[in-house]
């Protein structure tokens, strides 16, 4: 079977990098090659992309300014980083990718969905995950939680209704392609979030290998 490519998506501190771990302990023992990869980011040029997306500045950063960065490290990112992998046999796990672009360009920035979906087929020829875990959460929780890490970046000093917005466009991304989504209910305690991960993941693994 061919290497699978796979995103985790979320709002803030639903558990993406918690739960990554969680999705590289189950490859293992599958026995599955694998690779991690981050959006913004995952090439030279794309990290660096990423440190200016992230920085806090005085200067205003339009929504548009901010979109086509985000896809400009994104078309790095699949031509010289995920499409290599894959072409060698790894998996490659992404935290995040174009979902979080309608979600938080889309969603949070109010920028239209259409005009993201010209640019997903200009950039990256509309390549997209065959499987993508989506940590679903109350923003009210998800700050809270991410405040406990310290320092906020550019994103994360937004205003929760930005929040709200960003989950309901990542459930209107779900409802559009359902059978790619895995929706986990990150509310749960953390236990219970890696109970339904581990039977999901494990299901598409013996699917997949
Ligand atoms: N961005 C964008 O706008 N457009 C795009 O196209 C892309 C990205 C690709 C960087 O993302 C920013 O870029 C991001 C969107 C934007 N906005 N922000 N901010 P990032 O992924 O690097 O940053 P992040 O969203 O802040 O993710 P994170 O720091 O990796 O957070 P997380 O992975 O969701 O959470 P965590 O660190 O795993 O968990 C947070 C805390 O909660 C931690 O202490 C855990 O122990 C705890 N936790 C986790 N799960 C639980 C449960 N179930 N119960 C209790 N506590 C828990």
């Amino acid at each position: 079977m061919s290497a699978q490519f796979i995103t985790i998506e979320g709002s803030e501190g639903g558990g993406k990098t918690t739960n990554l771990e969680l999705m590289k302990t189950l490859l293992e023992d599958a026995g599955i090659p694998y690779v991690v990869t981050r959006e913004p980011g995952g090439t030279e040029l794309a990290e660096q992309l990423r440190e200016l997306l992230l920085a806090c500045r005085d200067e205003p950063v339009t929504p548009q300014a901010e979109l086509l960065l985000m896809f400009a490290a994104r078309s790095q990112h699949v031509e010289n980083f995920i499409k290599p992998e894959l072409a060698k046999g790894n998996w490659v796990i992404s935290d995040r990718f174009t979902d979080a672009t309608f979600a938080y360009q889309g969603g949070g920035r109010k920028l239209s969905w259409q005009l993201i979906e010209e640019l997903e087929l200009i950039a990256i020829d509309g390549f997209k995950p065959n499987l993508t875990l989506l940590l679903d959460l109350d923003p009210n929780i998800g700050l809270g939680r991410a405040a406990q890490r310290g320092e906020f970046d550019r994103f994360e000093q937004e205003e929760i209704e930005f929040f709200n917005r960003v989950r309901s466009a990542y459930l209107r991304r779900m409802q559009e392609d359902e059978l790619r989504f895995m929706l986990v209910d990150a509310s749960q305690s953390l236990e219970d979030v890696q109970t339904s991960i581990t039977k999901q993941f494990n299901a598409f693994l013996e699917q997949h290998r």
